[in-house]
């Protein structure tokens, strides 16, 4: 078998995203997502200028040989962008060996591990209590585990809470929109969310919160200690992903369990954070962190200290990577959550699915491949719309990580 032909799809139906069809001599053809975020197009150039020319003919069965040629054989390797599309490489070479060998994704990274997946959800609201309301909204549901962020008293807008009632998406279309933030007050709310959420929901439920990349590694540090009576189920991105020595700083002062990696891309990003512990939960990626080659890896290197997987699942995921990643978290040992943020119904209509959510879990489903298709003609009803995420200013004006 060898590959034909590899295409790139670029539809918005709500919000962009990138798809890599590649179909072979004999008629099967696999899906893989390389949406990155506010930089689409950059990833789909990747591709069509740069890769593409380079897998045609290839054994779409050689995963290995294929991600170490765009990797090491790239000379500028790393990134959001070349990761990106070498994952919807890899990812779409792996729907082709499943459709291939008749079997799920998940049989050929080991079978499956547990009987589903956990996931959490998001509840967001202006304030605590209606962050409270929407904490039992997703109760109801089945969620046995919740990511709860709630607005900042003082501040207009925040990370995870929307403006109106439509559920959050950061990316708008225009120019990057810019809001304010303040460290102090958001140190000062956040105790009081958690000890409200605990006060009325009990000891059972998972909870989760993400602070967005915000606070310093002292900061941090204070955050996780003032939550330790609430036993969250992890602290998200307390300070910048990249400064992997600040997480020692966290690390010495708190019990609160620590993820990251949303942004990060290959394993020498979580290098450090693994080896020496300071994390509990890898957050990167399929789609971001170069695919399963990859990501198995990364996976395989934590299991040996105790870290475990949770990888991110926002909307600017295609249903591809979701697919994808349900495969990845049923299969390895490691696995901690999976993040579920789910797509609105034009994007489930363009890409229709096997996977499903059930009473706190999901399941990838068992038919060949990944379980999940693009629906070409329907997707290029709504061509891409170019859209940015915010930008962020302290109170005084001075430009802070978003
Ligand atoms: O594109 C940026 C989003 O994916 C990110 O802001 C979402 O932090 C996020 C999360 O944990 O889902
Ligand atoms: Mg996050």
């Amino acid at each position: 078998m060898k590959i034909k032909h590899a295409s790139v799809n670029i539809c918005s139906p709500g919000r962009n995203f990138v798809t890599l069809k590649i179909e072979t001599d004999d008629g099967i053809y696999g899906l893989g997502d390389g949406t990155l975020n506010g930089r689409e197009l950059a990833v789909a150039s990747y591709l069509s200028e740069h890769v593409i020319p380079c897998i045609l003919n290839r054994d779409p069965f050689q995963t290995e040989d294929i991600w170490q040629y765009l990797y090491r054989g790239a000379y500028w390797r790393r990134g959001p962008v070349t990761m990106s599309a070498t994952a919807a490489v890899d990812m779409a070479l792996w729907d082709i060996k499943g459709k291939a060998l008749n079997t799920p994704v998940y049989n050929l990274l080991g079978g499956r591990s547990r009987d589903g997946v956990l996931v959490y959800c998001h509840a967001h609201g202006a304030d605590i209590e209606e962050a409270c309301d929407d904490v039992a909204r997703h109760r109801e549901m089945g969620y046995k585990a919740i990511r709860v962020q709630s607005g900042i008293p003082g501040l207009d807008a925040t990370y995870g809470v929307p403006k109106g009632a439509l559920p959050y998406e950061p990316a708008e279309r225009g120019l990057p929109p810019e809001s304010r933030w303040s460290t102090e007050k958001y140190l000062l709310h956040v105790p009081k969310l958690f000890a409200r959420v605990r006060e009325q929901f009990g000891d059972d439920l998972h909870l989760l919160h993400d602070c967005h990349h915000r606070l310093s590694p002292i900061e941090a540090a204070r955050l996780g200690k003032e939550l330790e009576p609430f036993h969250l189920f992890w602290m998200e991105d307390p300070v910048p992903a990249e400064f992997q020595e600040g997480f020692r700083v966290i690390r010495e002062h708190t019990t609160t369990p620590i993820a990251t990696g949303e942004v990060l891309n290959s394993i020498w990003d979580v290098h450090d954070l693994i080896r020496n512990q300071w994390i509990d939960y890898a957050r990167l990626t399929l789609t971001h962190a170069g695919g399963f080659t990859a990501l198995k890896k990364i996976a395989d290197f934590a299991e040996l200290y105790h870290v475990r997987t949770g990888c991110h699942g926002p909307t600017d995921l295609s249903p591809v990577c979701m697919a994808a990643a349900l495969h990845f978290d049923l299969a390895i040992h490691n696995f901690g959550i999976q993040e579920h943020m789910p797509h609105n119904k034009e994007t489930d209509e363009v890409f229709p699915h096997a996977y499903r959510f059930e009473d706190g879990f999901m399941f990838p489903g068992d038919g060949p491949g990944l379980g999940v298709d693009l629906d070409e003609k329907l997707a290029a009803k709504y061509p891409y719309q170019r859209a940015y995420l915010p930008v962020l200013r302290k109170l005084d004006g001075t430009l802070w990580d978003w």
